[in-house]
């Protein structure tokens, strides 16, 4: 099969493309709901050798605690958001103990049978860091020695207006970055093998004081659309679409934007309704960020659980450059739910973009039928879909085998989701399906615009499939 011969091109280009595939690195890769605590200890729990450690407000309280060998520790997360508890000093895992995700409500304990400092993390939350001190001797009394952090998630020194860098880089790329001639595998730009099932990459992210720091880089890249048809495209991070930007809802977010075209550009947060400075309208909220130069992003991520995109929105020369490739998904999560794990509710979550740019021609996630993802599930999963439309027509998206439920448009939740098996998408709307694959199949998805779908004799542009299995 095609599909077959992509993934292994995918993981060939993936060995040599590795090091490009993202600026930051999360300190954990949690992966999946339902990650229960690792408990690492299988010491009896000696009593009175017993301390508390309860995670309130993103702070462990207290951050410091003093113990005496034997004492088992138990941490208890009464917050709303998921965190972790893992052990090592300046925030590098050294694999004493580790909680894995740490849901709301649930507990992890660890008993500490040798002397010594044991500092540790949440590796979702940058400022959250504590200590245990273990002392051979002494009484069982464990006292707390007071919590510094207090008060710390307010003091993030984040600037709401018009955070406006662009004279704190000057790196020289820009007009003199060409497309490079060498062509990546199908389906990957300069960011290698895409992490979903729906051929989509996840932007990792660096938490810098509880501020979640993404880094994108807008650049020229030769993509191939299908195999054989290979164009330029202007990407973020090396790929059509830019890679997925995943947050919770509430998430404090700076997102730094390279700009190594050979124009100027911007980034706009299409639903996001974010501060005016933050809205990326060049020549109207801010200058285009010129070529070789950098402009921050900063912004609450003040919207429901949904979707939404992020674009290109130069003063100049914008239908070029959505017409190259600049654009990507903004996804937000329900709060405390984590990165990377999938929807609460549902056994798979997908990102479908369905474009009709000149450059590609008719496109799922940057892909021409046969090459656009096959999308896996399980009989009787819960599938939710982020539907984007960032083309310029309407694109009735039809699903076979299904009824799916629209439980949100344009990121915001729907009151009384109308039951369809077809979706007119708009240029410029997002949608959030939701049905349940309870029948085994390979069931198209596709637009029903027979001109979207062909290439005149054979299957080709806006189809995809989920394929069903027991
Ligand atoms: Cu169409």
């Amino acid at each position: 099969m095609n599909k077959r011969l992509r993934r292994a091109l995918f993981s060939i280009a993936a060995v040599s493309l590795l090091g490009l595939a993202g600026c930051q690195s999360p300190n954990t890769d949690t992966n999946g709901a339902g990650n229960k605590t690792n408990n690492m200890t299988s010491s009896p729990v000696v009593q009175g050798h017993h301390a508390t450690v309860n995670l309130q407000d993103s702070q462990f309280q207290p951050v410091s605690i003093h113990v005496t060998v034997g004492t088992t520790v138990t941490w208890k997360n009464d917050d709303s958001m998921a965190h972790t508890v893992t052990s090592g000093a300046d925030r590098t895992a050294d694999g004493k103990f580790d909680s894995g995700e740490l849901d709301p409500g649930k507990s992890f304990s660890y008993t500490f049978t040798k002397a010594g400092t044991y500092p540790y993390f949440c590796a979702y939350h940058g400022d959250m860091n504590g200590t245990v001190i273990v002392t051979a001797t002494g009484s069982s009394a464990s006292s707390a020695s007071g919590n510094s952090a207090s008060g710390n998630s307010m003091n993030m020194g984040m600037n709401m207006s018009g955070s406006n860098d662009t004279s704190d880089t000057n790196s020289a790329a820009g007009s003199s970055e060409t497309t490079s001639d060498k062509v990546a595998p199908l389906g990957t730009g300069t960011s290698g093998e895409p992490e979903g099932k729906d051929d989509i990459r996840l932007l990792p992210y660096k938490l810098v004081n509880g501020v979640k720091v993404f880094h994108l880089t807008a650049e020229p890249v030769w993509w191939q659309v299908k195999p054989g048809e290979k164009v330029e495209a202007w990407a973020y991070n090396g790929s059509v679409p830019g890679p997925e930007i995943k947050v919770d809802e509430g998430d404090k977010v700076k997102i730094i934007v390279d700009n190594k075209l050979p124009e100027g550009t911007t980034v706009h947060w299409h639903g996001l309704d974010v501060p005016f400075a933050q809205d990326g309208t060049g020549g109207i909220s801010q200058p285009d960020i010129k070529p070789g130069h950098t402009w921050t992003y900063t912004f609450t991520v003040n919207a429901p659980a949904g979707t939404y995109m992020y674009h290109s929105h130069p003063m100049t020369d914008m239908l070029k450059q959505e017409n190259m490739g600049l654009w990507g998904p903004f996804i937000v999560e329900p709060k405390g739910t984590g990165w990377r794990q999938v929807h609460p509710g549902y056994q798979d979550e997908y990102t479908l973009i369905v474009n009709d740019s000149p450059q590609f021609g008719y496109t799922i996630n940057g892909l021409s039928y046969p090459a656009t993802p096959v999308m896996p599930a399980k009989v009787g999963d819960k599938v939710l879909v982020h539907l984007i439309n960032i083309g310029s027509m309407d694109h009735p998206m039809h699903l076979h085998g299904f009824h799916f439920q629209v439980i949100n448009q344009d990121g915001y939740p729907i009151k009384d989701p109308l039951t369809l098996d077809t979706i007119d998408t708009s240029p410029g709307s997002t949608y959030d399906l939701s049905f349940v694959a309870n029948q085994p199949g390979k069931w198209l998805f596709h637009c029903h615009i027979a001109d979207h779908t062909t290439d005149g004799s054979q299957m080709s542009g806006m189809i995809t499939m989920f394929d069903v299995t027991k």
